[in-house]
């Protein structure tokens, strides 16, 4: 029967059962579409690098002997949405069944079964084959719990899928956890690696997408660009990264350096995100090399539970939470994003540092995403939904399923708790004993008041005074209080003065 299989911008496995066998009647589309351009304001690599992959992954099915039917930005019958090109591409080709994978963001699939339940021939959705959970397993295991403590769901995965545990199922080196040997500051030593990622040329793809007058905000490299686009490269990629650079990573997983924008992190988010590589195969490479000796069990620990336990219970948090994620606003905050996120032009050296780095790599790690840009943001009452947009657009790894939950969830407690038992934020102190932003900085890390007062410290505890009901009595956050018990209440009046000029003035900070 003829048939039309869709394959989305972030479905780029070749390794799905789809392209196992040949078959003539089978047609592939993939599509470069506004539609999926537009719906934030996107860092120009972050779309190059989804349409040079798909363009690459067009170049996969076609030398392996399959029908190809490819769309692009500027085709002159592009009707730059999934139903109307689909629906062109139905009658033209006399296509009798239609298929697709499980999107992984929720738009898109109602879109797409609204789709099938508008078309007079039969359909149907498969798996995507790639996360060890289904949508709804994390849901299951937490069922009748307020608190989603994603430590309980990680061990239930090492249970399940027997990673890192001994042969009596125990986890191995006698701990879940090893994360407090993971907190070291990074002054220089050891030595970071050169950056041995592909470099591109995709100055003539960069063209098409300004001829299409797509907006983009960022740097676009695109003359010299940096992440693997295929599977090929996000292999090798990984390979260098479990061989060199991983025997570090769980020490120096917090440190932050002006200099050094990936420290000992892998990048791979991106080729796994878009499925060129298996979560299952990431894992399973990394316990080999601890196996082999090469790792030590803290390493390998904090680098599997990064994968098996965040990146799939972030994924099940989305699915039985996306109806409330587009609302949720425990803070009530609703200042608007400030423009020097889109050009980094502040003062706060670490803002400074984390923003601009964002904006030339379309990268931050995660402490910088979390306890840099994040925790600012949450102090200062940025809107929830607002931020989650800014996220979405920035990283060249953002998708909803997996950015939403992270910012609206995680980094801004807007969910009331379900996600973290307290919100992440910190005075400078942290920022300055986790990096070196602050050497050098406009503000003053020591100060609480005054002009050069760094803001990260009156907005800290004026977050703590006015959220006082709905946080006072979070078990985590008793030393806090006690701290505002125990302060001068005139001291306390003037931070909170500061914190709210700093706040009218967000701008100029
Ligand atoms: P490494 O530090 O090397 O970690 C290895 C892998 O672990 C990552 O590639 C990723 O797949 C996984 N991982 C680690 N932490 C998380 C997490 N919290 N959630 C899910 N997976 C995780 N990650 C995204 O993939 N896309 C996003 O859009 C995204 N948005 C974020 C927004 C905020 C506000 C925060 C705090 C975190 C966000 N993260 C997101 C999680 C994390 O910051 C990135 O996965 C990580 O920085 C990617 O870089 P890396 O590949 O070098 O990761
Ligand atoms: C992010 C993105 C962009 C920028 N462009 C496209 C596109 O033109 N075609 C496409 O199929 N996908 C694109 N994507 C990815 C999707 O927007 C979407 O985020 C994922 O498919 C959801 O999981």
């Amino acid at each position: 029967m003829k048939t039309l299989r869709l394959i989305l911008g972030d479905q780029l496995n070749p390794n799905h059962s789809w392209f196992k066998t040949t078959n003539d009647e089978i047609y592939y589309v993939l599509m470069e579409v506004k539609q999926e351009t537009n719906y934030v304001l996107h860092h120009a690599q972050k779309i190059i690098a989804i349409f040079a992959a798909m363009r690459d992954f067009k170049g996969f099915l076609l030398k392996n002997n399959h029908h190809v039917i490819y769309i692009k930005i500027n085709d002159k019958d592009n009707q730059q949405c999934f139903k109307s090109n689909l629906n062109a591409l139905l009658k033209v080709h006399h296509i009798k069944k239609f298929e697709y994978q499980e999107p992984d963001e929720s738009r898109l699939d109602k879109e797409l079964k609204n789709f099938c339940n508008e078309i007079s021939i039969p359909s149907a959705c498969v798996s995507s084959e790639h996360f060890y959970t289904s949508r709804d397993e994390v849901k299951e295991v937490f069922k009748d719990k307020k608190q989603w403590l994603m430590e309980s769901f990680y061990r239930y995965m090492r249970k399940k899928h027997h990673i890192l545990m001994n042969d009596i199922n125990e986890p191995i080196g006698s701990k879940w956890n090893f994360d407090n040997e993971n907190r070291k500051v990074w002054k220089g030593t050891p030595k970071t690696f050169k950056d041995t990622r592909p470099i591109h040329d995709h100055s003539a793809l960069w063209n098409e997408i300004c001829n299409a007058q797509i907006q983009s905000f960022g740097e676009n490299n695109a003359s010299h660009f940096r992440w693997p686009l295929n599977r090929q490269e996000a292999l090798k990629h990984l390979d260098f990264f479990v061989k060199n650079i991983l025997v570090h990573f769980g020490d120096y997983q917090d440190a932050m350096h002006k200099d050094e924008s990936k420290m000992f992190h892998s990048l791979i988010s991106f080729a796994l995100n878009t499925k060129m590589l298996s979560p299952h195969e990431v894992i399973l490479k990394v316990e080999r090399s601890y196996r082999d000796n090469h790792i030590s069990i803290n390493t390998a620990e904090g680098f599997i539970r990064q994968i098996l336990g965040w990146r799939e219970y972030i994924r099940g948090y989305y699915w039985a939470n996306i109806s409330s994620l587009n609302s949720e606003n425990y803070f009530n905050h609703q200042l608007k994003v400030p423009s020097w996120f889109w050009n980094g032009q502040t003062q706060m050296n670490c803002l400074k540092y984390s923003i601009n780095q964002s904006l030339n790599e379309a990268y931050a790690h995660h402490i910088q995403r979390l306890m840099v840009i994040g925790n600012f943001s949450l102090l200062a009452g940025i809107h929830p939904q607002k931020l989650h947009q800014w996220y979405l657009g920035i990283y060249i790894d953002a998708f909803e399923w997996v950015e939403m939950p992270n910012t609206i969830g995680m980094s801004q407690f807007a969910d009331g708790g379900k996600l973290a038992s307290k919100p992440y934020v910190s005075t400078a102190n942290y920022v300055n004993k986790m990096s070196n932003y602050c050497e050098g900085c406009h503000y003053s890390k020591n100060e609480k008041i005054g002009e050069k007062a760094c803001p990260f410290n009156s907005l800290y505890w004026n977050f703590f005074l006015l959220n006082a009901e709905k946080l006072g009595k979070n078990p985590r956050l008793g030393i806090v209080y006690k701290q505002l018990r125990d302060m001068d209440p005139d001291l306390l009046k003037d931070v909170q003065s500061q914190a709210r000029k700093y706040i009218q003035n967000i701008e100029t900070l």
